[in-house]
């Protein structure tokens, strides 16, 4: 094994394809090579005001569309991070390490705090430091994740180098980021510069694991493009946000590079580009829904899944959580 992986998906809505292509599709890679920790981060996901309902089907959407996806229980440690306490504790000690001007600068809070930041919630002001509790518990060394979480990541080797350096130890690892091609950042169907999210209000701004294939081609009809042909190098796609996601998108559903894409494509119009995409995209995305759909349908092997995967991970972070408390002179 080349190292541990920790990463983890908010239960916040319907898994997409940016979710899939900038993290989940590389995490179900990764099992071959690495020790797999993959956390479905319901506490993060409650940062912002959430129903016990939708925290519930979510959390099963989010579970089933992992393994539909290819994560193997029997490989990864799979899990829901609110069964193992020790992330919320680990944060708090964090908390204490992390200075108030290194979280002011997280771009993610104040692109979701928005104007109103006063009324954002605690949570979602301290949630890099709860990524890096759930990171640093299990010591992982890797963090596959999309490039939206590389600032949190340097946050998280910023916390355990001051925590390392406060007791002269080397306790934790310094987690690499990992992120991979094309898809590291998905963009809107609608908005070619702003984020592929589960929280955007637009359906048709997403490609979710759950749809059909009927909604797949409709959603890539309607995605935003533009008049010109698509061109024959990546250099004049520059100032053409929608196109070179889409683009990217091909790229990374067909195992393809961009330039292999732009060969295949350059000079032709978006109305012969965008319905070999729909095709590209059912094909990959229509296994994936059929069995997420079946998974679904059986919520108490889900929940067994979750509660085994969860003891697993205790195993591994009681340990950790029991040195930092020792390091820290906590009497235990
Ligand atoms: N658009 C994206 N492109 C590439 N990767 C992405 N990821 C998310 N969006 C894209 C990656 O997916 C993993 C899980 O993300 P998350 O669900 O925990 O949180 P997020 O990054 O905040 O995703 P969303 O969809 O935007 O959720 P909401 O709307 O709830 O905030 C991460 O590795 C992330 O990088």
């Amino acid at each position: 094994m080349k190292g541990r992986i920790f990463s983890g998906v908010q239960p916040t809505g319907n898994l997409h394809l940016g979710n899939y292509l900038g993290a989940i599709k590389n995490w179900a890679d990764l099992q071959k090579d690495f020790e797999c920790i993959y956390c479905v981060v319901d506490l993060h996901a409650v940062t912002v005001q959430r129903t016990p309902e939708e925290l519930k089907s979510d959390t099963f959407e989010v579970v089933a569309g992992l393994i539909a996806s290819g994560i193997d229980p029997e490989k990864s440690i799979l899990f829901n991070q609110s069964q193992v306490t020790h992330h919320s504790e680990l944060a708090w000690i964090f908390n204490c390490t992390a200075k108030l001007g290194w979280l002011n600068r997280m771009t993610q809070f104040k692109e979701k705090a928005g104007k109103n930041r006063e009324n954002a919630s605690v949570g979602l002001y301290v949630y890099p430091t709860l990524m890096a509790a759930d990171i640093l518990a299990y010591k992982a060394t890797h963090v596959p994740v999309g490039e939206d979480q590389k600032q949190h990541l340097e946050l998280t080797r910023d916390i355990a180098l001051a925590f390392n350096s406060s007791y002269e130890l080397d306790f934790f690892p310094l987690p690499e980021p990992q992120i991979f091609g094309s898809a590291s950042r998905v963009m809107s169907l609608r908005n070619g510069l702003s984020k592929m999210s589960k929280s955007d209000v637009s359906e048709y701004s997403r490609i979710n694991l759950k749809d059909t294939a009927t909604e797949i081609g409709l959603k890539l009809k309607k995605a935003k493009s533009d008049s010109n042909p698509i061109p024959f190098s990546k250099e004049e796609l520059k100032d053409r946000p929608e196109a070179s996601n889409l683009i990217g998108i091909y790229a990374a559903l067909s195992k393809k590079s961009e330039k292999e894409v732009l060969n295949e494509f350059g000079g032709k119009g978006f109305g012969v580009f965008k319905p070999a995409l729909a095709d590209l995209a059912v094909s990959v995305l229509e296994p994936i829904n059929t069995e997420l759909v079946k998974l679904l349908d059986d919520k108490s092997y889900l929940k067994m899944i979750l509660n085994n995967g969860s003891e697993k991970a205790k195993d591994i972070s009681s340990k950790v959580l029991s040195d930092v408390y020792k390091i820290m002179g906590f009497i235990r």
